[in-house]
């Protein structure tokens, strides 16, 4: 008797210890990167995804995300961050705008500059191995937001300035950056370029060039704006290395001190230290990667926006088609094996319609992919909404049942029933936009008595960004 019980006794403690080491071994790390250009909805996309998480991580509420619906999920908390030199996500400012005490809920400000917060998800492993000896995991989620504006610099790594200037300067030839440019053409041609360098002489030139960049994202949109840190300089306002700009001709014979020269120096020293940094400390370490497109607003635009939305997606996705590029894999090698472009802010439109924009933004991304060849890494489209801002209302007119939407728009003081357009299903050129073009309103977030979010699908985004890991 006395022998089996100290064998029992042995077995558990040796089984305890067994538990443990697996345990530990089968805690994961994820590094998830939350990005888009700004007013995309990083901010409150994350919000929402540490909300539903923490304190609304039901199977009614997340059905799609298999960890719920198998009801193995057993709590998720915030808890610090690694990270010691990135600032930290303001989740509780950020909630109560969303969800105040009191008072109307708006969104939150927005950010500007990369930050992060650390998800501990603690689950039931669901079999095998992990269920038997490890009752419970731990996934570590590192979720890093920064702005697709950084990420949109990444070819000037492997341009000259010359090439640069090139390219920059003649995009601004045509429309709709042209109808701007003016005051900034005007004060470039009045430099001489072979001069000896004059220092306020650049630094108006380059205010009327970040003045320009910053009135082309506002007014139109436009999402090929560089270098990406002169729409947010954050701390580096006024540095030297941000005050250069594109020129007509930069492959003049370079005269040692004169202005061109500075031109070029600024531009190599922008690439050096805060392009490259940016890849090398963060980009290559991600694991996983969604990506934000704010479709509607594009559409709003016109099709030179929409256009433009889609040579980005393409000049992205050749960045993370590594396996193809020499160049970038040697210097970055990226971790990320799952890619997804969330076309945000589904619920302006009527939800007939989720599908028409689904495809819209899979017509973006594929025309691209289609050509690339992918080494291991997943890519998927969906449309979604972090926060659900409006509620589907049926409206019957003249014996038609019309899909509205019921919200109340941030540029009105009045709710309203509103019937949005219906967003093209692919790519349309200049010829087949309607003439009237597209009305999309953007619309303040629902008071919720009971201080929950409403999502659309951003279940089915957890499940793809993170169900593998949380098997
Ligand atoms: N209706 C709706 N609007 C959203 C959603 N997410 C963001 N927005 C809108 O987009 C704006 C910018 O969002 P934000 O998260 O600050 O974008 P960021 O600059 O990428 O962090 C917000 O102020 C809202 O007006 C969403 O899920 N639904
Ligand atoms: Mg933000």
């Amino acid at each position: 008797m006395i022998t089996t019980s100290s064998a029992k006794n042995a077995f558990n403690k040796f089984k305890g210890k067994a538990e443990k080491a697996v345990h530990r071994s089968l805690d994961q790390h994820v590094k998830l990167a939350v990005t888009g250009l700004s007013g995309s909805g990083k901010t409150a996309f994350i919000t929402a995804l540490v909300k539903h998480l923490t304190s609304q991580a039901t199977d009614k509420n997340l059905p799609f995300f298999d960890v719920m619906q198998q009801q193995r999920h057993i709590a998720t908390k915030i808890v610090p961050q690694q990270a010691l030199t990135i600032p930290t996500f303001d989740y509780p400012k950020a909630l109560s705008a969303l969800l105040p005490l009191e008072g109307q809920p708006h969104w939150p400000a927005s950010t500007e500059r990369i930050n992060t917060l650390r998800l501990a998800i603690k689950y039931r492993s669901n079999a095998g191995l992990r269920g038997h000896f490890a009752p419970q995991s731990t996934l570590y989620l590192d979720i890093i937001d920064y702005p697709g504006e950084w990420l949109l610099d990444l070819p000037m790594l492997e341009q000259s300035y010359q090439q640069w200037s090139e390219q920059q300067y003649a995009l601004l030839q045509c429309s709709p950056r042209v109808e701007k440019s003016q005051p900034f053409l005007t004060a470039l041609s009045e430099l001489d370029l072979t001069a000896p360098v004059d220092e306020n002489a650049l630094s108006a030139i380059a205010t009327h060039y970040q003045t320009l960049l910053v009135s082309l994202k506002q007014d139109t949109k436009l999402a090929m704006l560089q270098p990406g840190r002169m729409l947010m300089p954050g701390e580096l306002q006024g540095a030297p290395l941000l005050l250069f700009f594109p020129v007509a001709q930069a492959n003049d014979k370079v005269v040692a001190g004169s202005n061109l020269a500075h031109l070029q120096k600024r531009f190599y020293a922008y690439v050096k230290e805060v392009v490259k940094p940016f890849y090398t400390q963060h980009f290559r370490n991600f694991d996983r990667q969604i990506v934000l497109v704010d479709v509607l607003s594009a559409l709003n635009e016109g099709p030179e926006t929409l256009q433009e939305q889609g040579d980005v997606i393409k000049q992205l996705l050749v960045h993370f088609n590594y396996g193809e590029t020499g160049f970038l894999k040697r210097l970055f090698k990226p971790n990320i094996d799952k890619l997804l472009f969330a076309a945000n802010k589904s619920d302006h439109i009527s939800s007939a319609h989720h599908k028409d924009l689904a495809l819209l933004l899979d017509s973006l991304v594929h025309e691209q992919s289609n050509h690339l060849k992918f080494d291991g890494v997943k890519i998927e489209t969906m449309a979604m909404s972090s926060i659900m801002a409006t509620m589907p209302k049926q409206v019957v007119e003249q014996g038609k049942t019309l899909n509205c939407i019921y919200g109340k728009p941030l540029s009105e003081s009045q709710w309203l029933t509103y019937l949005p357009p219906q967003p093209p299903m692919r790519m349309l050129n200049k010829d087949e936009w309607p003439s009237h073009g597209f009305e999309f309103l953007s619309f303040a977030p629902m008071p919720s008595p009971d201080k929950q979010l409403k999502h659309i699908r951003l279940d089915h985004v957890m499940q793809y960004l993170l169900g593998d890991k949380l098997t």
